[in-house]
């Protein structure tokens, strides 16, 4: 029955009348607080502070499925903002909020809790980057090891829905925080996996490679440390990082220009441009080498890891002696890179693999092993000692240790050719002149290292670029026959000279594709590194030593390239390009010996001519880690 119109309009304006008073039209439109509601939610999501021993309170987000219970915890401490970090989507089903990540360990009923380290984002105290461990560098009574103590002694007290049983995991900056947990560790952290983890910032990580330093640094800095939370790049523009840097000279002279002093943390950097005791103290690898290794440990690392490829490999050769019931130490490098683990694993740059290989280390290969000692009623895991994935072949292979293959000599041989013979000839040289003037660029220009698509797979990036410059040498094997299959780091043992008085070497393995390759057109001809690396040649003598090289003297430069597991094979050839400069990634060498490099001055920039040698008793070559299959 349809109600007369009258009617109808009464019982409207009751209603109306029975509701409370109008918001006022000024009443200020945000509101002290507003949660999201969430009546659909497959979660329960808790913000925490969690106080330390020093009284400092560290935020916390909680999350887990709703009937959780009797479960274990998976920690990560990040500098990354844990409340955005637990907030990806607005959504009601718990793997939306989480990073793509988590998935297989929210459904397979974890904890998952992420935390502010302190001083960043909500957390209270005093932010120091890589905060060394208490001792000479760290006089407080604070570090990430007692933070995470505290953490996780709080933790198991105050979740109901856990089982006493914590892992940790991150990768890069909460790699390293996972790693200094393992550092006089709370019993109740039972396994912990540390993903391309910042070991060492001189030798091999974030801030310089072999006394080399990476200019992208400052980006990160101010994107850090320009305040409490998530910050921006330097204002250097939106140009060509080449010419940004290049126009303002020497790294010193960059942060002059941008005011990037007022960071501790920049001054900190350009106050100690060698090896000494700053960094010495704080490389991870020897803190953790310097005691029992209690903690079960996987350590992450992807073959391409644009930024921390040395932190892991460094710390399973510093306690692999360790382990002395060779169950607690496992390696795994994957074909990813940096942080590639957490994401999708198909595909990098040009380069396809067998379905998600991240994917498939998560669920496949991490998981059981959290599973094996986080939950009571868990199968043993078959861990292997080492796992790592073939590029080339692209399948996963398991080894008992690492490396697995022999160095064998890759020699550069007269005619700008390689083999695996040694050159029978005299000692011979190629020469080149590097000009500081005009650097070469390690991708194609323009370069915007913001832009993920450029920074994240560079390192996967085509090297035709630079192959046929004047200023780089080229040499390269006839196509193979057979597969050479490497398991390990390639050591550089390059026998060169510079008319200057200081030198960088840059060396890079590279796997050549066949010329014509109609099943894959991308990759015809495409000149894939492998392992490319730099060295400061002021160092050749010892990393805490830097010394003016004497002009014209022959000096045997001998240093690793990151670790891999790939396959050359038939038809492919192996190349190593080698050059004096990567630039804008790495400041430039003014090639005159100055005491400090960030403070070069614009005259001390000169060309130098370089010399490598082949032959003889000074015959370069690349040692390559052969594994016979
Ligand atoms: N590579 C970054 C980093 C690690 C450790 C310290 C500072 C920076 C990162 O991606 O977290």
């Amino acid at each position: 029955m349809t109600k007369p119109r009258m009617l109808l309009g009464l019982s409207l304006l009751a209603a109306t009348t029975a509701l409370p008073a109008q918001t006022p039209p000024m009443t200020p439109d945000i509101p002290k607080s507003f949660e999201a509601v969430t009546p659909d939610a497959d979660y329960i999501r808790r913000e925490v502070m969690i106080p330390m021993r020093d009284g400092a309170k560290m935020f916390a987000v909680i999350v887990m499925k709703k009937g959780t219970k009797d479960a274990p915890i998976l920690l990560t401490r990040t500098p990354y903002n844990a409340a955005k970090t637990t907030s990806r989507n607005p959504s009601q089903s718990i793997t939306e909020i989480l990073p793509i990540s988590d998935a297989v360990f929210v459904n397979g009923s974890y904890i998952r809790v992420y935390e502010d380290v302190r001083g960043r984002n909500k957390s209270e105290g005093d932010y120091v980057m890589n905060r060394p461990l208490r001792g000479p560098l760290n006089a407080s009574k604070v570090d990430h090891a007692t933070d995470a103590y505290d953490t996780i002694d709080w933790l198991i007290k105050h979740v109901p829905e856990t089982n006493g049983r914590v892992g940790m995991t991150g990768s890069s900056y909460p790699g390293f925080t996972t790693l200094m947990a393992t550092i006089d560790p709370h019993p109740a952290l039972k396994a912990v996996v540390p993903m391309s983890p910042m070991v060492d910032g001189w030798r091999g990580d974030d801030w310089f490679h072999n006394g080399a330093f990476r200019q992208n640094a400052f980006d990160y800095f101010t994107g850090q440390m320009g305040q409490k939370g998530d910050g921006d790049d330097v204002a250097s523009g939106t140009g060509d990082n080449y010419t940004t840097f290049l126009n303002a000279g020497s790294a010193g002279d960059y942060v002059r220009k941008y005011g990037l002093a007022t960071l501790p943390a920049t001054r900190k950097l350009l106050e100690h441009p060698g090896y000494d005791t700053y960094w010495q103290e704080q490389a991870v690898d020897k803190l953790l080498g310097a005691r029992p290794l209690t903690v079960p440990m996987m350590l992450v690392v992807g073959q391409w890891d644009q930024e921390d490829s040395y932190g892991a490999p460094a710390v399973y050769r510093a306690l692999e002696s360790k382990d002395v019931g060779g169950d607690k130490l496992h390696l795994v490098i994957g074909p990813w890179r940096h942080s590639g683990v957490n994401y999708d694993g198909s595909t990098l740059g040009p380069l396809s693999f067998t379905g998600d290989t991240a994917l498939q280390f998560r669920r496949d290969v991490m998981k059981p092993f959290l599973d094996h000692y986080l939950k009571s009623d868990a199968p043993a895991a078959a861990t292997p000692p080492v796992l790592t994935y073939e590029t080339g072949v692209n399948r996963w292979q398991e080894s008992k240790s690492w490396p697995a293959g022999t160095l064998t000599p890759l020699y550069l041989q007269p005619g700008f050719a390689a083999g695996f013979d040694k050159p029978a000839g005299p000692v011979a040289h190629d020469d080149y002149v590097s000009d500081p003037a005009k650097p070469i660029p390690f991708l194609p220009r323009p370069i915007r290292w913001d832009q993920a698509d450029v920074w994240k797979p560079w390192l996967v990036s085509d090297q035709r670029f630079a192959a046929d410059r004047p200023d780089v040498l080229t040499y390269v094997t006839p196509p193979l026959t057979q597969a050479v299959h490497i398991m390990g780091s390639p050591m550089v043992d390059l026998f060169a000279a510079t008319s200057g008085t200081d030198s960088d070497w840059v060396v890079k393995l590279i796997d050549v594709y066949p010329e014509e390759m109609s099943s894959n057109p991308k990759l015809a001809g495409y000149q894939l590194g492998i392992g490319m690396d730099i060295f400061r040649g002021r160092y050749v003598h010892g990393f805490d030593k830097p010394e003016p090289l004497i002009a014209g003297k022959t000096e045997e430069y001998r240093f690793a390239l990151p670790a891999v597991n790939h396959a050359f094979l038939p038809g492919h050839r192996i190349m190593v390009q080698i050059q004096s400069s990567w630039y804008p990634l790495y400041d430039r060498n003014p090639q005159t010996y100055v005491p400090n490099i960030f403070f070069a001055k614009p005259g001390d920039y000169r060309k130098a001519t370089q010399s490598v040698f082949t032959g003889g008793a000074m015959a370069s070559a690349v040692l390559l880690p052969v594994v016979g299959d």
